[in-house]
């Protein structure tokens, strides 16, 4: 009979590389220019945590080209990601032309149900991006790589026989869909993965993310091989607003593969903890081989995106009972934007995976 057992070290993935990703700000509601919450201080918080524990096994990520991004994003999208920032700087075409130009984004954003995908750049940028939090500037896309890089060496550790590992991406990919960068997202790294672990079995992905991941849900709405989970503050009153719903269940061969757990603002860890019981219930069913989860600690009370009560104790009550599922577990970082606590809260996160 095989024993499932976790290991005295995990093998953790980072890249330098995602320093490169740091606009200068994003928008809020309202049209305020902000510091740029989602910023390479928040990987410093995450490794100087890591580093304290005696089981972090850092390691860089390997490179695995385009392809397995390609098998989940559209051709075209990709593309834009990859020239946008050069023609932001040199437009062909003087109505590309902004006075400030410091970061890429757009103020026309499309309607979907509207068949046109303009050629200028503005154009395309309002075509593939959801919000002003999306901001791309030069290093957005090499960032963004390296990020995906970071997911599928995990994936790889998986495959190969690790019991958990953990993809230290940044900037993080659950708002991201097929043909959009939304919510500091560009490539959905947790779904490239996903996609391709798919190809070996069954896979389940849960996010535990504060915000809904409609990207994730979007990529593998017609799936049933990919079962997707998102706990979340609920759409009707937080970000991204469109998607998140509980209503919202998968379609054609992929309906009653995704479950969405919309809640109330003030939720606090009993709450939580009884609501992803049943998410545990709705993974055991499906009987995956494979774990993600799209790891977003801005559930924590005192995020400042979030309105989430979690303690650092629910936190590490959540990795628990993941833990007690006993699958092979990859960790894919999203969300969390409450510095001082960050490092602290993923290793609590983490924690119940060593033994
Ligand atoms: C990965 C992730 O956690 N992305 C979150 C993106 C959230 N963007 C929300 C922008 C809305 C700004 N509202 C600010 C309210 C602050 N109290
Ligand atoms: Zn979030």
């Amino acid at each position: 009979m095989y024993e499932f057992r976790y290991n005295a070290v995990m093998k953790i993935f980072h890249s330098e590389i995602h320093r490169r990703h740091n606009p200068p700000f994003e928008v809020f509601d309202g049209g305020r220019r902000v510091p740029y919450l989602e910023s390479p201080a928040r990987m410093d918080h995450i490794l100087s945590a890591l580093r304290k524990t005696n089981w972090a096994d850092i390691k860089e990520p390997a490179d695995f080209g385009l392809d397995p991004i390609l098998a989940v994003h559209d051709s075209d999208y990709l593309k834009f990601l990859a020239s946008a920032w050069d023609e932001w700087q040199a437009p062909v075409s003087e109505f590309d032309f902004a006075p400030d130009n410091s970061a890429l984004l757009p103020a026309t954003f499309a309607l979907r149900r509207h068949p046109h995908k303009p050629k200028s750049l503005l154009g395309r940028a309002g075509y593939y991006m959801m919000d002003l939090s999306a901001v791309i500037v030069k290093g957005t896309y090499e960032a963004a790589l390296s990020s995906t890089n970071c997911a599928l060496t995990g994936a790889q550790a998986i495959i190969e026989g690790e019991p958990v590992a953990f993809a230290l991406c940044r900037p993080p990919g659950h708002h991201a869909g097929k043909d959009y960068a939304a919510g500091y997202c560009f490539i959905n790294n947790a779904a490239v993965a996903a996609n391709e672990l798919s190809s070996k079995d069954k896979v389940v992905i849960l996010d535990i993310d504060y915000h809904a991941g409609n990207g994730t849900q979007d990529i593998f709405y017609n799936r049933s091989d990919v079962l997707t989970i998102s706990i979340h503050a609920d759409p009707a009153y937080e970000y991204p607003y469109y998607a998140g719903y509980e209503d919202e269940i998968g379609s054609g061969q992929g309906k009653g593969f995704h479950h969405n757990f919309p809640l109330p603002s003030g939720t606090d860890d009993l709450r939580y903890l009884a609501v992803l019981e049943r998410a545990i219930g709705t993974i055991k069913t499906f009987k995956p081989k494979y774990l993600i989860v799209s790891a977003g600690v801005d559930i924590y009370d005192g995020d400042p995106f979030g309105t989430f009560k979690i303690t650092r104790q629910g936190i590490r009550q959540i990795g628990t009972k993941i833990a007690n599922l006993e699958l092979p577990t990859l960790f894919v970082m999203e969300g969390g934007y409450a510095n001082e606590a960050l490092g602290e809260n993923v290793v609590a996160l983490l924690e119940s995976f060593v033994r």
